[in-house]
């Protein structure tokens, strides 16, 4: 794992004060033709951010949490080592292809390039899965599965990255604390949060969101994927520039739900949701049983 390609500079091949460029420059220079590499750019490993998760569900004395705890302060962390080990062990996969032959130079400053020759060995990875799917194969390769959450008895205010389950998001450190959830920039990204609803009525949820450059929407799901209702929300000024955006009042039966928040677009950041009880079911509602819980 070192350097950036095709070409770039990157600190495993260029550290100054400790001749990594001076040894990264002859080893590329001086590797044996017969010999064929698999060079892991730094790109690769950059996009794909994993530990915050764990931090936030795994038991205090894990060595795995601790570990991320201490070096990285309980935040995510870009996973260069474990993208280049799990090359290593599992080869391409579907997780990424591979450049066709070519060489790889290492310039005595430590920057390198790349020159695509037919009959040359050397190749590097290119990204093939989205990051924050390769995120979740990486974290369960480290500790297995995650342990899940107890659901969230409304009222409550809910931290964004306490979901049950996603899809397509990451975490990162946020400016009003905690840790928020990004990379929601897919029409198919979104987040599952566990209710229990002590009491059927009319909800609101206040979505705490930010966004640098883009309009957009969210829906909320209920647990049969009916759309409860859409927020939407405009350009908040940056990507920790917080708004909070409160929903239409939705009904929401008894028992234990899953509520989806789904991207409908845009890019966007999701902090806390607070969701609200404001009422009876509305009177005029037909007279119907509530429809059975989830399953457990
Ligand atoms: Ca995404
Ligand atoms: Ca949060």
């Amino acid at each position: 794992m070192g350097g950036r390609f095709p070409s770039g500079s990157e600190a495993n091949f260029n550290w100054p004060g400790q001749r990594n460029a001076e040894s990264s420059h002859y080893t590329y220079a001086h590797w044996p033709t017969s010999v064929p590499v698999m060079n892991s750019g730094s790109e690769i490993g950059e996009r794909i951010n994993t530990g915050a998760r764990m931090c936030l569900l795994l038991p205090a004395t894990h060595p795995v949490r601790r570990a991320y705890e201490i070096y990285a302060g309980g935040n995510n962390r870009m996973s260069w080592d474990q993208t280049a080990a799990l090359y290593a062990v599992r080869g391409l996969s579907d997780y990424w292809t591979s450049q066709p032959g070519g060489r790889t130079t290492v310039n005595p400053d430590g920057s390198n390039s790349w020159a695509a020759l037919p009959d040359a060995n050397q190749t590097y990875l290119q990204e093939s899965k989205p990051p924050a799917d390769m995120a979740k194969i990486i974290e369960a390769l480290m500790i297995g599965k995650l342990p899940a959450l107890p659901p969230v008895t409304i009222p409550a205010k809910i931290e964004a990255e306490q979901y049950s389950e996603m899809n397509g998001v990451q975490l990162q450190g946020c400016s009003e604390g905690t840790l928020n959830v990004c990379n929601i920039d897919d029409p198919n990204d979104w987040m599952d949060y566990s209710l229990v609803v002590p009491e059927s009525g009319r909800y609101t949820v206040d979505v705490r969101v930010a966004s640098e450059n883009t309009d957009f929407s969210l829906d909320l799901l209920s647990s049969t994927g009916v759309k409860l209702t859409t927020v939407a929300v405009g350009t908040t000024g940056g990507w920790q520039s917080w708004v909070t955006k409160t929903s239409e009042p939705f009904a929401l039966p008894k028992g234990t739900r899953t509520l989806r928040v789904v991207s409908t677009g845009g890019k966007w950041n999701l902090n806390w949701l607070e969701i609200k009880r404001v009422g009876p079911p509305a009177a005029h509602s037909p007279a119907a049983p509530d429809p059975p819980a989830d399953a457990p």
